[in-house]
């Protein structure tokens, strides 16, 4: 009967945070692009192989767009559709299997229906079968009116390679698509080159693969490299056809590429020993969102706030001037003055302004050692709250109840 959504209902209430009133609409009846890109941690930002930037597209749009550089990817088995759900529905995905999987049938009251109903027309673009993930079943729930999927575009054996379509045609191909939809549109995008094995033909190699132990980080670089181009391309594209002016662009990536199981290698990149410490700061990915007219020109800026992708929701659909004060969200609005510096992993690791609590371990982040356990303590509460209160959500399909939200808090 929906009680069970009063106590959460509650707790979402007194912790929602108001969006800053420069920032809400800023973007209204603009398109919104939104783009995954697949694997991208934040450690290859700014960085280098041997002289060579990796992504050194990114590191001149990031003077150009708000680039988010304490942003925490919270997916769990399902990967990008985990990172999917967390950007659709600021609900965080389950701790085992794919919601993908076991929930496609639930009601949601995801960014995507949110925007359909303000009349914007709602797609994912992705050259992959449309089923992998589950995703043509659970898109229907989550609200989108179309899903671009493999038979969509033109994929031949030239233009492939590991998983399926280059991430170069893959754009090339969707502004095209793009041109035919109804304005202004939400879609996301989401790339598949730099993912694992991270294999390239030779001619999209333009740089050369870092040297260790490990195969699947020396190759890591090259695909990171191949992504920032077709990025770059992307742009290009945009402003060629148009699109580019009407739209905002907000890249994130998914979710870790490098697992674990490399940090021998990973440890020789950094030059310092991952420890659980480093390990949890390595699940940073980047958040940029660009704003033709407001970020463009240079007029970008950092932003250090802890923060993670179940903060998306609101904070997009603030920006498009969407209201999300009566939604069921864990997330808060990144360009909030009230938000709060946190972000909570899918394995109960958290991390906080000066301290991360992972595997039982409460460590400084500015001596990145173990310290006291107490620092940690007042988070702890609050982030077995917040997990608990999203599986109920989910297992209890509880969102169905959402409608009589008004008379549960009477
Ligand atoms: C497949 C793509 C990659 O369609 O989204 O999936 P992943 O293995 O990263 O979840
Ligand atoms: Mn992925």
């Amino acid at each position: 009967d929906g009680s069970e959504l009063i106590d959460i209902d509650n707790y979402i209430k007194a912790n929602y945070v108001k969006p800053d009133k420069d920032m809400f609409g800023i973007a209204e009846n603009k398109n919104l692009i939104v783009v995954s890109l697949e694997s991208l941690q934040n450690f290859v930002i700014h960085n280098d192989v041997y002289g060579q930037e990796v992504t050194p597209f990114l590191n001149e749009l990031i003077n150009d767009s708000y680039y988010f550089d304490q942003f925490y990817h919270q997916t769990g088995q399902g990967k990008t559709s985990d990172s999917e759900f967390l950007l659709e529905n600021s609900l965080y995905p389950l701790g085992r299997g794919a919601v993908f999987f076991t929930h496609s049938g639930n009601e949601y009251d995801a960014m995507a229906k949110k925007l359909s109903e303000k009349g914007y027309f709602t797609s994912t673009m992705h050259a992959n079968n449309k089923s992998f993930w589950n995703r043509d079943i659970m898109y229907q729930s989550l609200g989108y009116n179309y899903f671009y999927s493999a038979s969509d575009y033109e994929i031949t054996p030239e233009n492939s390679v590991g998983w399926g379509m280059k991430d170069i045609p893959f754009f090339e191909q969707s502004v095209d698509l793009m041109k035919t939809m109804k304005k202004p549109f939400y879609t996301k995008m989401i790339t598949l080159t730099n993912h694992h094995p991270f294999k390239l033909d030779d001619e999209d190699k333009f740089i050369s693969e870092y040297d260790s132990k490990s195969g699947t980080l020396n190759r890591y670089f090259t695909t990171v490299r191949y992504m920032d181009e077709a990025v770059k391309e992307f742009f290009q594209k945009l402003k060629d056809e148009g699109i580019y002016e009407n739209s905002i662009i907000v890249m994130y990536g998914d979710h870790y590429g490098i697992s674990e199981n490399h940090n021998e290698a990973m440890s020789q990149y950094l030059g310092k020993e991952v420890t659980p410490f480093v390990s949890a700061q390595l699940q940073r990915v980047p958040l940029i969102i660009h704003i033709p007219g407001v970020t463009d020109n240079g007029k970008g800026k950092t932003i250090s706030k802890v923060a993670g992708q179940i903060d998306l929701k609101p904070t997009l659909l603030h920006l498009l001037g969407v209201n999300t004060k009566n939604d069921i969200q864990f997330g808060e609005d990144l360009f909030s003055p009230d938000h709060h510096d946190f972000a909570v992993f899918r394995d109960g690791t958290f991390i906080t302004k000066d301290y991360v609590y992972t595997d039982s371990t409460c460590y400084s982040k500015e001596s990145e050692q173990p310290v006291e356990d107490s620092f940690c303590e007042p988070y702890k509460e609050k982030t077995k709250t917040e997990l608990d209160y999203s599986d109920k959500i989910i297992n209890g399909d509880l969102l169905r109840f959402y409608e009589n939200r008004e008379e549960l808090s009477q």
